[in-house]
């Protein structure tokens, strides 16, 4: 079975998504997710000037030569642009695959070694009070697992508040929009709101929090150590990961479990942190790391190091990159746990899955493949518009990480 074409559809259902949709000789075909948040049109042009050429009459079965083929038949290593192709690419080989076998993706992997993957979702608010609400809420909806953010006081526009997570920010607009910073009115806040958060519900919920690459090496030793008590499941990205050596501080002076890694696009990102065991959890997607195949490969490093996945599950990846991480998710071991922010309601149905979620767990479904498709008649209504993700301004103007 050969690979006869490689589509690339951009489409914008409440946000922009890209995705290779590759068929072949036998008319079965694939579908795979390279959405680059921000950069969209960078990865689309890469996939339909320099990749899909190269693919063209190709043995689509031969997932792992053509990702090693993709790896380094540019010579140029790495970079989200590449992965994020790279990543579609190899998503829409297993989904063809699965379906040729008539089987789902998590067989090829291995076969179902749990139930189904525990997820977490987004609670945050201005208020902490507001914040415990939506903490409340998603309990009742079944969670076992709640990432909690709240406001900065001083700083109008925090990341991770008061936003609809499932829509695009900035999108339509000629420049990123800027957030403000300030990190010790940061530090006052949040162990207040994760004392608050234990008091209303307990030890009995997985609670975690994103500080989104903000603080230096001795002020995440700080929080983290600060945040013992509230025992989270994770804290993610205290850093930016740019050093991996900078996580050895952080780790010797706190137990808080660390996560990071939404940003990696292959093992080299994260080499060091796994083998020093600086980290918990790694949160590599499968559509920036190398797909199933990227995912699978640090995964396995892992391991041993008894470091676990936490992929990044936010809205800017489609409703693919959920299916690929979930059949990943169901058959590899040490997976920990899901990111999960619901899409806009427009792209869960340009993107019809087979994948559920029930009591606070997702499962892939039974559909052979990846259990998810597009349909192109919809996907064309909705174009393109361009969009940023926003940047981080301190008082004095300097730009930070946002
Ligand atoms: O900022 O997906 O943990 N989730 C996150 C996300 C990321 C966005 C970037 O595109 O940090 O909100
Ligand atoms: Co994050």
């Amino acid at each position: 079975m050969n690979i006869t074409q490689v589509k690339v559809i951009v489409t914008n259902p409440g946000r922009n998504f890209v995705t290779a949709k590759i068929e072949t000789s036998e008319g079965i075909s694939g579908v795979g997710d390279a959405t680059l948040n921000g950069r969209e049109l960078a990865v689309a042009t890469y996939l339909s000037e320099h990749v899909a050429p190269m693919l063209i009459g190709r043995d689509a079965f031969a997932i792992e030569d053509t990702w090693q083929l993709m790896s380094r038949a540019s010579y140029w290593r790495r970079g989200p642009v590449q992965t994020a192709a790279q990543s579609a690419i190899d998503m829409a080989l297993w989904d063809i695959k699965g379906k040729a076998l008539g089987v789902p993706v998590y067989q090829l992997l291995g076969g179902r070694c749990r139930t189904g993957v525990m997820a977490y979702t987004h609670a945050g608010a201005a208020e902490i009070s507001e914040t415990i609400d939506d903490l409340q809420m998603f309990i009742e909806q079944g969670y076992h697992a709640v990432r909690l953010q709240c406001g900065v006081p001083g700083v109008p526009d925090v990341y991770g508040v008061d936003r609809d997570t499932s829509t695009q920010p900035g999108a339509g607009t000629e420049r990123p929009y800027v957030e403000g910073w300030d990190t010790s009115a940061y530090l006052g806040v949040v162990p207040k709101l994760f004392e608050a958060a234990r008091e209303a519900v307990g030890f009995g919920t997985h609670l975690l929090h994103d500080v989104h690459h903000r603080l230096t090496p001795s002020e995440a030793g700080w929080l983290g150590k600060r945040l013992e008590d509230h025992r989270l499941f994770w804290l993610e990205d205290a850093l930016a990961s740019d050093y991996q050596s900078a996580y050895r501080l952080v780790r010797q002076h706190t137990t808080t479990p660390l996560a990071v890694g939404e940003v990696f696009t292959s093992l080299v990102d994260c080499e060091q942190l796994i083998r020093e065991q600086l980290i918990d959890y790694v949160r590599a997607s499968a559509v920036h790391a190398g797909g199933l195949t990227g995912l699978r490969k640090i995964a396995a490093f892992a391991e041993p190091y008894q470091v676990k996945t936490g992929c990044h599950g936010a809205a800017d990846m489609s409703p693919i990159t959920m299916a690929a991480a979930l059949h990943f998710g169901v058959s590899t071991h040490n997976v920990g746990i899901q990111e999960r922010a619901l899409h806009p309601e427009e792209a869960d149905d340009v993107f019809p899955h087979a994948y559920t979620f029930s009591d606070g767990y997702l499962d892939p479904g039974e559909a052979p493949g990846l259990g998810v498709d597009i349909d192109e008649a919809l996907a064309e209504r909705y174009e393109y518009r361009r969009g940023y993700l926003p940047v981080v301004r301190l008082r004095d103007g300097t730009l930070t990480n946002w």
